[in-house]
């Protein structure tokens, strides 16, 4: 298991700049660890075997600093990029931590609000594209409501619509390569977020103009918050062509938001996941965005990132031991998993439906049977305990 527990470049594993380097401020207290330097950041990525990083502009461009000094920072950082072989994996604007947006940003009611964000967004697709990021992330942090009365949300979803259709339209503009992804999150830090869900967020993207350049950034926490199975959303989002960058974290079901260490908490879930990525053909970026309990500090952050990195593996290795039993393969066969994938009826034409009308069933007999999802889903526990 050794070999299978080592990242490769092609796992394309990623972190943010404000995860492992979160410094644990929270409500409740103040930091208890020394930020850490962007350059010695990906230094350390280098180390641990990830293979991408990600980032919000203010953490790799000191906010309001004078031009010289943003350009100073930006070109430092791509000369660490250069030196240690880390690919720019995603990149996104941090459109949450100044008051200013308080209100929120694409949804502020303060219309200059709502421009300033937009431009700030353009500046910072502007370095993305010079980094190279392939996608460029969405999360709406500020944009939602504590009180129902002080926004109108289908205002609000005009706003963020129009937002996202002005900065589609900059990107193709400008010609870059980017799409854009939507993290959904039901709420933190305000009361009621816009797009909480994978579900929201997948058919608000239907009403965008450029819709095929926008597709999503699920996160485990953020569902989990919900009460949702990632599972089966990531699924859903695969199924529609619309995951382009995955946030991997965990988290406890209904609690604040937790940021984990991937696999730490919902195993089950994990595995599941884990096996769905590595069977679909996704080739985005395996991204995590959590971060070390806080009361770690030095290489105790670095086991953090490691062990995130060990799980999805481990988990991975699991999952093709799982497919590989074939006493899986029986207990699916018992529960007609396979048969699932054949069409019902398929397209509608008269023949069709006249022939599904001739047919006789006996719903006794189709109640009669037994589908061993017991016995299935102990091949899972089995597997995942390794017994
Ligand atoms: C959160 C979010 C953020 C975003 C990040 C990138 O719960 O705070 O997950 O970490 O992922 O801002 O957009
Ligand atoms: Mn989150
Ligand atoms: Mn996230």
């Amino acid at each position: 298991m050794a070999d299978e527990l080592t990242p490769k470049p092609e796992d394309k594993f990623a972190f943010g700049l404000w995860t492992i380097g979160h410094i644990g401020r929270d409500p409740f207290g103040d930091a208890t660890r020394p930020p850490i330097d962007p350059v010695d950041f990906i230094r350390g990525l280098a180390e641990i075997g990830a293979w991408g990083v990600s980032f919000h502009d203010d953490d790799l461009m000191t906010f309001g600093a004078s031009q010289s000094q943003r350009r100073a920072e930006l070109d430092r950082f791509k000369k660490g990029l250069d030196e240690t072989g880390i690919v720019c994996s995603m990149a996104t604007t941090n459109l949450f931590w100044h008051p200013m947006f308080k209100d929120g940003a694409f949804t502020s009611n303060d219309r200059s609000v709502r421009r300033m964000a937009i431009q700030k967004t353009m500046r910072s697709l502007d370095v993305a594209a010079e980094l190279g990021a392939p996608t460029y992330v969405f999360w709406g942090g500020r944009e939602g409501v504590e009180s129902a009365a002080s926004k109108e949300p289908r205002d609000a979803l005009d706003r963020f619509k129009e937002a996202l259709d002005f900065l589609c339209g900059y990107v193709k503009d400008k010609g870059y390569s980017m799409r854009f992804a939507i993290e959904p999150k039901p709420n933190e830090p305000r009361g009621d977020t816009f797009l909480p869900t994978i579900g929201h967020a997948m058919s608000f993207i239907q009403t965008l103009e450029y819709s095929e350049m926008v597709g999503l950034n699920p996160e485990v926490a953020h569902e989990t918050m919900a009460g949702l199975s990632f599972y089966q959303g990531v699924a859903q989002a695969l199924w529609q062509g619309k995951l382009f960058h995955i946030d991997l974290n965990d988290q406890k079901i209904g609690r604040y938001d937790q940021d984990l260490r991937f696999g730490s908490e919902g195993i089950k879930d994990d595995f599941f996941l884990v096996r769905l990525l590595e069977s679909s053909g996704y080739d985005g970026p395996k991204h995590f965005d959590a971060r070390p309990y806080r009361n770690e500090k030095g290489e105790g952050i670095w086991d953090f990132a490691r062990g995130c990195i060990r799980t999805y593996l481990a988990l991975a290795a699991k999952a093709r031991e799982f497919d590989q039993d074939p006493r899986v393969a029986e207990a699916m066969a018992k529960a007609s998993v396979p048969e699932l994938a054949v069409a019902t009826v398929g397209p509608y034409s008269t023949e069709t439906a006249t022939a599904l009308m001739a047919e006789v069933f006996d719903p006794d007999q189709l109640a009669d049977r037994s589908y061993g999802n017991e016995a299935l889903d102990q091949l899972v526990i089995d597997r995942i305990l390794g017994i």
